[in-house]
Order: structure tokens, then sequence, then C-alpha cells
């Protein structure tokens, strides 16, 4: 199963990243527009795995501190590629943010996964294969505001024909500080 952890976002969040695939759409030649229910944040991309890992998976994830927090988008961005740009929301690199990538990453690699060692850019991969190179000659739209974050999703991700479909597995939410952790039961917080 190809495997990643990822944040998925309320209605609020996908309407607004979706006026952002509008804003590409209306000048871009072509591109493939990622649909709307695949709109996420990586935070660890694991590949490929086999089902019997999925409980070491589960462990790391629920082990990491995670108070929920607010995710800042600040700009729209791409990458350049052969074939046609990757266009993407981009998320400032907060301290709760590198915070809980660092340490589901540290968790994830304490089971012993592997992970790639690229550094984290936190995007919203929005379009694909967008032609031409340059969108907006007069300068990219500005794009700023605020998405909470309450949870992290384990996704196995499927190709179906020409599109890829993401399936949640495992859900961790987060616990706001001075709560105890949903996932401790009430016998083990009674022998703590
Ligand atoms: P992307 O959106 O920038 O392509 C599922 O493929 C998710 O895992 C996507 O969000 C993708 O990021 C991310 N990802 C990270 N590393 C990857 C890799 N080496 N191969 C494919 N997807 C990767």
């Amino acid at each position: 199963m190809r495997l990643f952890f990822a944040v998925p976002f309320g209605e609020e969040t996908l309407d607004r990243l979706c006026a952002a695939q509008e804003l590409l759409r209306a000048r871009a030649n072509r591109g493939r527009f990622s649909p709307r229910e695949n709109l996420h944040l990586t935070l660890a991309f694991l590949g490929e795995l086999p089902p019997s890992r999925l409980d070491a998976l589960d462990r790391a994830v629920k082990s990491i501190p995670f108070p929920p927090f607010e995710a800042k988008f600040d700009r729209l961005g791409c990458f350049r590629r052969p074939g046609g740009s990757i266009w993407w929301a981009g998320l400032r690199p907060t301290p709760q943010l590198l915070a809980i990538q660092r340490s589901l990453s540290d968790a994830l690699q304490r089971e012993g996964f592997s992970l790639e060692d690229r550094r984290f850019v936190p995007h919203v991969t929005l379009a694909r294969q967008v032609e031409p190179d340059h969108l907006f000659p007069d300068g990219v739209p500005a794009l700023r505001f605020s998405a909470p974050v309450g949870s992290i999703v384990l996704m196995e991700s499927r190709r179906e024909g020409p599109m890829m479909r993401y399936f949640p597995l495992l859900t961790r939410h987060a616990v706001p500080p001075g709560t105890q952790p949903s996932h401790i039961t009430p016998k083990e917080r009674n022998s703590r």
C-alpha cells in the first residue's frame, strides 16, 4: 500500500483553496487540477509498505504531542517542471507546524520507518502540469488565510485510471493542552 500522513482541512479552508485554483484555471492553457477531496498537506511520505506495518504507524502517530493549532497559508507558488509547473498553496513554517512535522518524523524513525531526507516545504498541491510557465506576468496573486489543524490522517493513495484517490486509514485527533489524550483509556488514566 502506498501511504502518507497528511493534514486534512475543513470545508471553509477547502473553499479558499478551490478559489485559489480558480485563479490558476483562469490563466492556464492546460493543467491537472487536484479534486477538492484530494486537497491536503503532506507531513510525511512513507511510500510502499505492507499492511503489517499499520500497527507501528498507529503507535507512532499516537505517541506525539499534538495540540490543535492554526496553519497559516501565506503564498501561491510553483515548482517548475518540464511538462508543466506544479502550483501550490504554501504555508508559513510556523513553530507549531514545524514541531508537528518534526515529532511525527522522529516517531516514525523510532518505529523503524525510513523517510526521505528532503527539506519540508509545507504546501498543498493545487494543480500539476500547468502551462504556460509564466501564468502571472504582472505578479502572483497574494494568498493569506489561517486554517485550523485538528487532525492528522494516514492516507492510502491508489491510482484509479488517470485519477489518484486517497483513502483515510487512521485518524489522530489533536488534544487541547491540559486535557488527557483521547487515546488513553479511563483504565490507563487511573493507573497513572
Ligand atoms: P505533492 O503534492 O507535492 O506531490 C501523495 O502523493 C502525497 O505525498 C502528495 O501530497 C505528495 O506531494 C506527497 N509526496 C511527498 N514525497 C513524495 C514522493 N517521493 N513521491 C510521491 N509523493 C510524495
